[in-house]
């Protein structure tokens, strides 16, 4: 009686001590291959890092792949035209291409853009999360011929100074958005904008196969660990079955796979209807206003095609890490851990067996997100709810591969609207729940913060 006793106490002590903050470093901090075993990694550390298919495909997925990157890399046209397969562009738009905004199936790249940013696109809405009644969901600024595009982003730009606690100054770039030239009237009045930059897309096909019941169990809603951090999943719709499953893609995980991403993107990104989404993304006004105009097909991507992008979107590799063994790396991934990166930045997750990538299951993979929503504060809040996500909460980004986007978009372009010209900014534009960690990181020696970065650039 009393040794089992013990025993409860004994593994209970067992089980606390692996929470998932408090990851065993010396197993984690070796690992080379981010996405498992070698299906998923890719050794190329050129601009094409990103671009990389994963290995252990059918000959089928490989097909598809191919013709995949074919039609996320070309332009769409305006129907109709000769080239049946890509037209019924429009009418209003955001990009001619997805790989337009995705650049080399990375991000996108902010610089000093000032007008309609390429890879920037305005998410909108009214109170109870309804679409305007004139511009629907996201505003699009271009736009077929004779067809007005809706409005024009500009943004400028204001630096935001801070220190660091040993003096050491820095400057932060806040962004100030306008949409002005608004083509269809007024907006609704009570309009909310979020501003959000084309992420990157590789390695997705893992963390689609990543188990929900893995992804809850970080779940902490209600924070009643009380350890300041709590973790919320979103919930969206599957547009198949109408059921409600849990978001994963998106900035605030509104997207439940990488069909439904992928297919949405189609559709109001470039105005490209599918069997998913068979309307074009117009509002009645604007239906009323443009007329008939001729489309590419009913629908324009026909379900070969969108299996071909859906597979493009799931089998991208993702690059090994990069001087795994430097002192100053193995230094930055503890830093990394003691300062509490890793509450939302989870490093080591398992995918689940099944799906629709067979060389992408059961695969142990390390990259740094719990796919989960959290209150990043008011600075970083775009004050819109997105389904179950509120206007402070965002989703972790994984942060594999996080250390390359220089060498694949020449600079950084971080955060859900691309402010962040460097690894410090993103992190010192953390706040709510991440204060503490930011805090944590301003009062490191110089020393120590050079480690971590380091190490984020190793991923
Ligand atoms: C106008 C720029 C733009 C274009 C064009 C575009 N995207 Fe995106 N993409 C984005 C933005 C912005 C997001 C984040 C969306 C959000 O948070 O709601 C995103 C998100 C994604 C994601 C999810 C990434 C993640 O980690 O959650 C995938 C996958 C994706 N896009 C695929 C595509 C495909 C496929 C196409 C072409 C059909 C495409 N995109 C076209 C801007 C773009
Ligand atoms: C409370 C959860 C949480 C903690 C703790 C946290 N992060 Fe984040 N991190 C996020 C979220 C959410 C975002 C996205 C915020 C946004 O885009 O506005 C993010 C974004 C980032 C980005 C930019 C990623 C990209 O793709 O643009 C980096 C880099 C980053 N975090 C590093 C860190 C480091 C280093 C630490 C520890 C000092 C840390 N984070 C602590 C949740 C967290
Ligand atoms: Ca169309
Ligand atoms: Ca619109
Ligand atoms: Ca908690």
């Amino acid at each position: 009686m009393k040794s089992s006793f013990y025993l409860l106490i004994a593994s209970f002590l067992l089980f606390s001590s692996c929470r998932k903050d408090e990851v065993p470093a010396a197993q984690d901090e070796s690992a080379e291959k981010l996405a498992g075993g070698t299906h998923f990694t890719a050794y190329d550390y050129s601009e094409n890092a990103f671009g990389v298919m994963a290995s252990g495909l059918s000959s089928q997925d490989e097909t598809d792949f191919v013709s995949g990157n074919a039609l996320f890399r070309n332009n769409w046209v305006t129907a109709p035209s000769s080239v049946q397969s890509l037209d019924g562009l429009g009418p209003i738009m955001n990009a001619l291409s997805c790989g337009s905004c995705h650049f080399k199936d990375g991000r996108a790249f902010l610089g000093n853009n000032t007008v309609n940013p390429p890879g920037l696109l305005a998410r909108i809405s009214i109170p109870g999360d309804e679409p305007d009644p004139v511009y629907g969901f996201q505003v699009q600024p271009m736009a077929i011929q004779g067809v007005q595009p809706e409005a024009e982003m500009q943004i400028q730009f204001e630096t935001v100074t801070g220190s660091y606690e040993d003096g050491t100054f820095y400057n932060l770039r806040r962004p100030l958005y306008t949409l002005q030239n608004w083509n269809y009237g007024n907006p609704h009045a009570g309009l909310m904008i979020s501003y959000r930059i084309a992420p990157p897309i590789h390695g997705l096909g893992l963390l689609e196969q990543v188990p929900e019941s893995l992804i809850l169990s970080f779940a902490d809603e209600n924070d009643a660990n009380g350890d300041g951090i709590s973790g919320k999943p979103n919930y969206t719709t599957n547009r198949h079955t109408g059921a409600s499953v849990l978001g994963r893609f998106g900035w605030k995980a509104g997207q439940p796979d990488l069909e439904h991403q992928s297919l949405a993107a189609f559709n109001g990104d470039i105005g490209i209807t599918s069997s998913l989404f068979p309307q074009d993304h117009l509002t009645d006004y604007q239906l009323s206003i443009n007329g008939n105009l001729p489309n590419g097909g009913e629908p324009e991507l026909s379900d070969a095609q969108a299996r071909k992008i859906v597979t493009y979107a799931r089998a991208l590799a993702v690059p090994a890490r990069r001087n795994t063994s430097d002192a100053i790396n193995l230094r930055g991934s503890h830093v990394f851990k003691t300062i509490g990166c890793e509450s939302c930045h989870i490093r080591k997750l398992v995918t689940g067996t099944g799906g629709p990538l067979p060389s992408a299951a059961g695969q142990t993979i390390y990259p740094y997100t719990d796919l989960l929503l959290h209150d990043m504060g008011a600075d970083l809040a775009d004050g819109r709810p997105e389904l179950l996500a509120n206007g402070n909460e965002w989703r972790t980004p994984p942060l594999w591969g996080i250390g390359l986007v220089p060498t694949v978009n020449g600079g950084y372009s971080l955060l859900h609207d691309g402010r962040a010209q460097t690894l410090e900014e993103a992190i010192l534009w953390h706040g709510g729940e991440a204060l503490k960690a930011r805090e944590m990181f301003r009062k490191l020696n110089a020393a120590d913060r050079a480690a971590l970065v380091a190490f984020l650039e190793s991923l």
